[in-house]
């Protein structure tokens, strides 16, 4: 679930929450503060949006801040709904406000991505609009209650239009998160894309190349850590001293460090 801040995805994931425990099945929430190294505000404000399932042993809502992780939360997320699986919860809700790169990392972290906006949406600059829809399998015009929804949800439609044919098309659904409005059509939504990946063997697809990336990353993050090792100490300075004494050019210091 990802979108601006604000634009409602709390209060929707409370509701979300309602209609999954309604059918008896439990549910863990990760909320997702990309930016925060505390996630206080996140906490504290997650917390009382959801009150509603704060005491129910069916919810488990975590709110985590990933600045400073190492990988960000591209490591930190799958590691996160791994631990929420192996608990037993059969469905996840990762819930991130969406800035630039952060929502992409999200899609990549769930097998349906929701993606969140309000009427007028498509009134400001908003660069990322593209991306947006690239990575929604499902959008919402949460906030339908004030003017402009329906328009959005043309802007909306017109810009998929646009995008051209593709295997699934996201549908675009209203709601009211503050009233439930909508909330069994954005249920029914998420389930009917779920059927759509098991139908075409994409939902394996998906998490297999979820995994692969996911290994990279850890690849990536492993590498990263011997660079450091690596790049310091004696044997680096002298090095460098000698590339500065132009006895040597940085490529072959590289071959040479890289050799040891
Ligand atoms: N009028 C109206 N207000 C809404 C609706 N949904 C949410 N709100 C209000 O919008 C505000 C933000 O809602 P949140 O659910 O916290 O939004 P969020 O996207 O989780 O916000 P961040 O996590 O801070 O990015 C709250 O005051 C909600 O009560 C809606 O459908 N209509
Ligand atoms: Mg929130």
């Amino acid at each position: 679930m990802t979108g601006a801040p604000g634009s409602g995805k709390s209060t929707l994931t409370d509701k979300l929450i309602g209609v999954i425990r309604g059918g008896d099945l439990e549910v863990g929430v990760l909320a997702i503060d990309p930016t925060s190294p505390f996630s206080g505000g996140a906490i504290l404000g997650d917390r009382i949006r959801m009150q509603d399932h704060a005491t129910d042993e069916g919810v488990f809502i975590r709110s985590m801040a990933t600045r400073g992780h190492l990988g960000g939360l591209s490591l930190a997320t799958p590691q996160a709904v791994r631990i929420l699986d192996a608990a037993g919860k059969p469905w996840i809700i990762i819930e991130t406000v969406g800035v630039g790169q952060v929502e992409v990392e999200v899609a990549g972290a769930a097998d349906t991505t929701v993606v969140v906006v309000n009427p007028r949406w498509g009134d400001g600059v908003q660069a990322n609009k593209a991306g947006l829809l690239e990575i929604a399998d499902v959008l919402v015009v949460n906030k339908a209650d004030r003017d402009g929804a329906a328009d959005t949800v043309r802007d909306l439609e017109q810009m998929l239009e646009l995008a051209g044919e593709r295997d699934w098309r996201p549908p675009i659904v209203e709601t009211v998160a503050t009233d439930g409005r909508g909330v069994d059509v954005l249920w029914r939504a998420i389930l009917d894309h779920r059927a759509h990946l098991e139908v075409h063997g994409r939902l394996e697809q998906r998490r297999s190349s979820r995994l692969r990336d996911e290994l990279r990353a850890i690849v990536f993050e492993r590498l990263r850590e011997r660079v450091d090792a690596t790049c310091h100490g004696e044997r680096f300075d002298r090095l460098v001293a000698q590339v500065a004494a132009r006895e040597l050019d940085p490529y072959t210091a590289a071959d040479a460090l890289l050799g040891s």
